[in-house]
């Protein structure tokens, strides 16, 4: 059979900023029987990682950063969701999961990510967006009755921040509650590092662990 489209296709889409081409790829490879942990490693996450040097203060671009969010933005909420739609047992029940990224960074897409993973299976998310105080997060997660906190951080000043988070939640009486960090910038610290019970690498190992794995 002939072979139209490939994963390098599709980060190549993600780079130009090209949404349309990105959905049209995407769903291909998908239909073809990619795995979605790989569409989502090596197809997006890999692309907007590779924009590093574009991030610096020489180079930064911020349209053509910003195409390239929307990009991934698009194949998530019109291919991904789509396809994970019947396919998956929803295994986390209605569980309740509070998300946001840190006080001090503003980075959103790997939170979206994500967010639509574990809506996926089951699980019940409020987003709280970007930029988000330790406090709010706690607030939350206890009038909401979650089982689980997520923080996302990108930018490594913001170890502080996610620190307060534990300490206030057991401070308010939250100790049964989870608090996982993922994100590139947390991802190479340690629980004690960041005072969490979990620091993920990517979105399928939280999810490993939120549905009582060890990680
Ligand atoms: C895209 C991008 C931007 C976009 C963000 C658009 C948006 N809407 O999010 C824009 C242009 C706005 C931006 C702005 C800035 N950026 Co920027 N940005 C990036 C870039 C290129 C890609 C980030 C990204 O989206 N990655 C892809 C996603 C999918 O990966 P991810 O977030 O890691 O998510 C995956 C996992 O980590 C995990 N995950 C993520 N969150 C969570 C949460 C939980 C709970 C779990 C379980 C898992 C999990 O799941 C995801 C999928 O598996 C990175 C480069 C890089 N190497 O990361 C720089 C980078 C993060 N940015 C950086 C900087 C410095 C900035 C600015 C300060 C630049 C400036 N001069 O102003 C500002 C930020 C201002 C602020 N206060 O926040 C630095 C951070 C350095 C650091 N470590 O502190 C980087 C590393 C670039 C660099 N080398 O300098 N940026």
């Amino acid at each position: 059979m002939k072979i139209l489209f490939s994963i390098q296709d599709l980060s190549e889409a993600i780079l130009k900023g090209d949404g349309k081409r990105a959905v049209e790829v995407s769903r291909y490879l998908l239909d073809e029987g990619l795995p979605v942990e790989d569409l989502i490693h090596y197809g997006l996450s890999s692309a907007l990682h590779s924009l590093d040097v574009k991030c610096t203060m020489e180079e930064f671009n911020l349209l053509e950063i910003m195409l390239a969010g929307r990009a991934v933005m698009r194949v998530m909420d019109e291919v991904v969701v789509r396809h994970m739609e019947g396919r998956i047992e929803p295994d986390g029940r209605g569980r309740v999961v509070i998300l946001g990224t840190i006080q001090g960074d503003i980075h959103e897409l790997g939170k979206h990510i994500v967010r639509t993973i574990l809506m996926a299976h089951g699980f019940r998310v409020i987003d709280l967006g970007k930029d988000v105080p330790p406090q709010n997060f706690v607030a939350t997660a206890l009038s909401e009755g979650a089982e689980v906190i997520g923080i996302s951080s990108l930018i490594t000043l913001t170890y502080p921040e996610v620190r307060k988070v534990r300490s206030l939640l057991h401070g308010r009486g939250g100790k049964g509650i989870k608090v996982v960090a993922g994100g590139a910038a947390l991802q190479q610290a340690t629980p004690g590092d960041l005072n969490v019970d979990f620091v993920a690498r990517d979105v399928f190992h939280a999810l490993h662990y939120i549905k009582g794995g060890e990680g």
